[in-house]
């Protein structure tokens, strides 16, 4: 079969994230109604903000605005996760960043599965944040045994999508028409079952240990516990939440509201209570008697993304979240949310607000783009121009070339952690002892997660080089 023949992994990732964003609506119908929401608040964004529409015009994003969504899941053994690492790269999505969790008591570690280049990312954005359960962190080593042996019975994925996976991985890539098959076969892993594999006895001792360790071992599969559409102005979406009966959060997590928006910043809908059924572990079996009872794991968040910042930017926006988050004391929650957001503005006025200023303190990362050549003085000759910093900015200001933001297509380990925490039942750990492990996430994974600042500053660097060829062409 010649390549040309291949469905292309872009096509794949966007039919899936669209066959995936339908099977979640019909299963959580309140995602749905976030959905339109958000669809609400951005259509009266776009009317009201022209230059945010054309700032997203000529960043690419506009068009990938109203399929943007990332999911999450959780996966229980090395093994779940190597083989998820090879469906995802089926649909050109690779993993992107180590997250540590412990520390903030949610024993998991996790990467973003996501499209890498800035092409790919604008035919489709879909991301996956994947947690990997850390079973090394339960204390009571007989549940320990009962969950490995648990998690070692299932089986998450169908037999027809390893196939497809082998024959992708052995071609090269996949038809048309096995794309299709792989779309809806793949589908299969991230759905919701009611009835549980396990007695509900077990379910309530893994319940017992951390709702998330039910979560996982409790069930025939990585059910997508949420999914998250891109809102522009999250604020909004979450006064008008409660009035359509999405019971929010109690603080966006992430940065304060800014003129310029940074990183990321995310809120969500609570989980519902769910009824399960369970396995029959009763002597009177085979009569339907299941046990009945509840699990929450299933909700919906939004997120606002801003611009991707630099590992100095990065590092200004650790110490001022940690400067804040110490100055109140205690975990953000319902009660002291208008005091949190107070300290939070407070403490960020130190970070500044503007993209020049972002970007001549090398703070942010931007795309370079040529505007006009025809009245500058400036010899553009060579590329050794885009070395100077200071040539840069001059070159700005006389309007030859502008700047405009990169997004940050990745996650916050702060932030996961308050969506992993208000969507559980209770949180009984502040954190865990033991040290980050990335070493043992990516033996687990079978490969090495990517850099996710190496990405933006290459994304920038060739935005540069792509401006002064535009720029000398028409010199
Ligand atoms: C993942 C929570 C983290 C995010 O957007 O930061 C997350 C989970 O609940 O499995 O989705
Ligand atoms: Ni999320």
């Amino acid at each position: 079969m010649s390549n040309n023949s291949f469905m292309s992994s872009d096509d794949i990732r966007h039919e899936f994230s669209m066959a995936m964003s339908a099977m979640y609506q019909a299963e959580v119908p309140l995602y749905g109604d976030l959905v339109d929401l958000v669809t609400d608040v951005n259509t009266e964004v776009l009317a009201a903000q022209p230059d945010l529409k054309a700032q997203l015009e000529r960043t690419g994003e506009m068009n990938r605005l109203s399929m943007e969504r990332h999911g999450a899941i959780r996966v229980g053994t090395a093994a779940e996760l190597s083989m998820m690492r090879r469906l995802f790269a089926v649909m050109g999505m690779y993993p992107v960043g180590y997250y540590d969790l412990a520390p903030a008591g949610v024993p998991v570690h996790s990467t973003a599965f996501r499209a890498i280049d800035a092409e790919s990312l604008s035919k489709s954005p879909f991301r996956v944040f994947t947690s990997l359960l850390r079973l090394d962190l339960i204390g009571d080593e007989a549940l320990k045994e009962d969950a490995v042996a648990a998690l070692a019975r299932r089986n998450i994925f169908t037999n027809t999508v390893i196939e497809l996976i082998e024959s992708f991985e052995a071609q090269g890539g996949l038809s048309e028409q096995a794309g299709q098959q792989f779309v809806a076969e793949a589908l299969e892993t991230f759905r919701w079952h009611d009835n549980t594999p396990v007695s509900k006895k077990l379910y309530e001792k893994l319940l017992q240990q951390h709702g998330l360790i039910a979560d996982v071992v409790g069930f025939k599969g990585p059910h997508i516990n949420h999914l998250t559409p891109r809102t522009l102005d999250i604020d909004s979406v979450q006064r008008s939440m409660q009035a359509r009966g999405l019971p929010p959060k109690a603080i966006i997590e992430g940065p304060p509201k800014r003129n310029c928006p940074i990183l990321l910043r995310q809120t969500s809908f609570k989980a519902l209570e769910e009824a399960v059924r369970f396995k029959n572990t009763l002597a009177d079996a085979g009569q339907n008697s299941h046990e009945q009872g509840q699990h929450t794991a299933r909700f919906g968040e939004i997120e606002q993304r801003g611009v991707a910042l630099t590992p100095k930017g990065r590092a200004l926006y650790d110490k001022l979240l940690s400067d804040a988050r110490n100055q109140l004391g205690v975990t953000p929650n319902e009660a002291n949310a208008s005091q949190y957001y107070q300290i939070l503005e407070a403490t960020f006025a130190a970070f500044p607000d503007d993209y020049q200023t972002l970007h001549s303190k090398g703070l942010a990362y931007f795309y370079y783009q040529p505007v006009d050549n025809s009245n500058t003085d400036l010899q553009l000759t060579s590329l050794e121009m885009a070395e100077s910093k200071s040539a840069i900015i001059e070159l700005i200001e006389k309007n030859v070339i502008r700047i405009e933001p990169i997004v940050y297509e990745d996650f916050l380990p702060v932030s996961a952690a308050g969506i992993f925490q208000s969507n559980l039942r209770d949180d009984k750990q502040s954190s865990y002892e033991g040290n980050s492990n990335q070493q043992e996430f990516e033996k687990a994974l079978g490969t090495h997660v990517q850099d996710e600042l190496a990405l933006y500053e290459s994304t920038q660097a060739q935005s540069l080089q792509n401006c002064f060829v535009a720029l000398q062409k028409t010199a």
